[in-house]
C-alpha cells in the first residue's frame, strides 16, 4: 500500500487480493478481487470460492437465483465472514460475466449509465502524530480529492481533536472530513465525543462503536449533531434492513463483499431509496463506482489505490470525481506481469 492504514483496531501496510476469474462455457471470463483484511484471507476464502462453484458448475448463470441456492446450501456453516465473502466475490464475477456478454458496462446492465461520482481519498490517515496527518492530509488532496476520511479512536479525545485540528488546520474549511473509529468506543464516550467533534465540522461519523450494538448506535445517532455512518459490515441487505429500523445511523455504506455482491447492493439500494437514506460505499472502488452510478441515493465513494498495481487500467480520478470505467463489464482486467511480481507465496 502506498499509505500504511493505521485504525483503531489494526495497522494495515499490505492489501492481501485474492483475485478471481470465474470461466463460462461460452469463453467469457468474469472477473473481481476481493480484499481479504489478513494474509489468511485469501487461502480461506478461496477453499470456499472453489466449493461454491462445484455447486453451480453448468448451471445458467442467473445471480439472484444463484445467491439464494448458496444461501441455503452454505446455511450450516453459516453466510457471514469469509463465507460471505467468497458468494459476493462469486456474484461480482457474475455480474462481471453478464455485462461482457452484453458488451455494457456494469452500470448500464443495473438500469443506469457510466458517469462521475463524487469521491472521498481514504488512503492513509491513519492514527500518528499530528504533524504527519497534517503532512499526509496534503498529499491526500492530489487529482481534486475534496473530502478525506480520519481514522480516530486514540485513547482520549484531547488525542482526537489534536488530530482532527491538524488535519482541519492544513487542509482549510474547503475540503470535508470524515471521521471512522472502526467500532472503538463505548456508547456514553461516543456521545461525549460525537459532541466534541460537532464543532470542528466533520461530515460523518463512522462505526463509534460495536457496529451490531444497534440500540447503541440509536442512542449515539439520536444524540449526535454528526450524521452517524454505518455499512462495512452490514451481512446481507437484511442486516442493513435491521440497522435503520432501529434507526441505528443517518448514513450508509455498505461493502460489496459482505452486502451479498451486486445482487445485495441493489437490493440494499433499494432500502436506502425507500427510507430517503444516502448511501456510500466501501472500498472495491472500481466496482462500487458502477453500483452508485445506479444507486437513486448515491452520496460518496470511498476511493483506495490497493488494486492500481495489478489492474491495465486503474480507476480514473478527475476534479475529485471516479469515472466509472465505459468497457464492457467492471473494466477490470489484470497486468499479468504485475500478478506475478506481486504473488503471495
Ligand atoms: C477500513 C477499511 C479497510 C481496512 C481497514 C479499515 C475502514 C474504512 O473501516 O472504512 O475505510
Ligand atoms: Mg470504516
Amino acid at each position: 500500500m502506498t499509505y500504511a492504514l493505521g485504525t483503531s483496531a489494526a495497522r494495515v501496510t499490505e492489501a492481501p487480493l485474492l483475485l478471481i476469474d470465474l470461466e463460462t462455457e461460452e469463453g467469457i471470463t468474469g472477473r473481481t478481487y476481493l480484499f481479504c483484511y489478513r494474509p489468511s484471507g485469501p487461502r480461506a476464502i478461496a477453499l470456499l470460492l472453489e466449493d461454491a462453484v462445484s455447486l453451480i458448475k453448468g448451471e445458467q448463470m442467473r445471480p439472484a437465483d444463484i445467491a439464494a441456492k448458496l444461501a441455503r446450501r452454505f446455511a450450516l456453516l453459516g453466510v457471514t465472514g469469509t463465507v460471505r465473502m467468497a458468494l459476493s466475490g462469486l456474484d461480482m464475477a457474475m455480474w462481471d460475466a453478464l455485462a461482457k456478454a452484453a458488451s455494457v458496462p456494469l452500470a448500464s446492465m443495473l438500469g443506469s449509465s457510466p458517469r462521475t461520482i463524487p469521491a472521498y481519498n481514504s488512503c492513509g490517515l491513519g492514527l500518528m502524530a499530528p504533524a504527519a496527518l497534517a503532512d499526509e492530509a496534503v498529499r491526500l488532496t492530489v487529482r481534486g480529492f475534496k473530502a478525506v476520511k480520519l481514522r480516530l479512536g486514540y485513547p482520549t479525545l484531547n488525542e482526537d481533536l489534536s488530530a482532527l485540528k491538524a488535519v482541519r488546520g492544513r487542509l482549510g474549511a474547503s475540503i470535508e472530513i470524515m471521521v471512522d473509529y472502526n467500532q472503538a468506543l463505548l456508547v456514553e464516550e461516543a456521545v461525549l465525543r460525537a459532541s466534541a467533534l460537532a464543532s470542528e465540522g466533520v461530515i460523518w461519523l463512522e462505526e463509534p462503536i460495536r457496529h451490531d450494538d444497534l440500540a447503541g448506535n440509536a442512542r449515539i445517532a439520536a444524540a449526535s449533531k454528526v450524521p452517524l455512518q454505518l455499512g462495512e459490515n452490514f451481512n446481507g441487505a437484511e442486516a442493513m434492513d435491521a440497522a435503520l429500523q432501529a434507526r441505528a445511523c443517518h448514513l450508509v455504506m455498505p461493502d460489496l463483499a459482505r452486502i451479498g455482491g451486486v445482487t445485495g447492493w441493489m437490493q440494499a439500494a433499494g432500502l436506502a431509496v425507500a427510507n430517503g437514506i444516502p448511501m456510500s460505499s466501501h472500498l472495491f472502488p472500481e466496482v462500487s463506482a458502477h453500483v452508485l452510478a445506479a444507486t437513486p441515493t448515491c452520496h460518496w465513494l470511498e476511493y483506495v489505490d490497493w488494486a492500481d498495481l495489478i489492474v491495465q487500467e486503474p480507476l480514473r480520478v478527475v476534479d475529485g470525481m471516479v469515472v466509472v470505467s465505459d468497457r464492457p463489464g467492471t473494466g477490470l482486467e489484470w497486468d499479468v506481469a504485475a500478478i506475478e511480481r506481486y504473488r503471495m507465496t
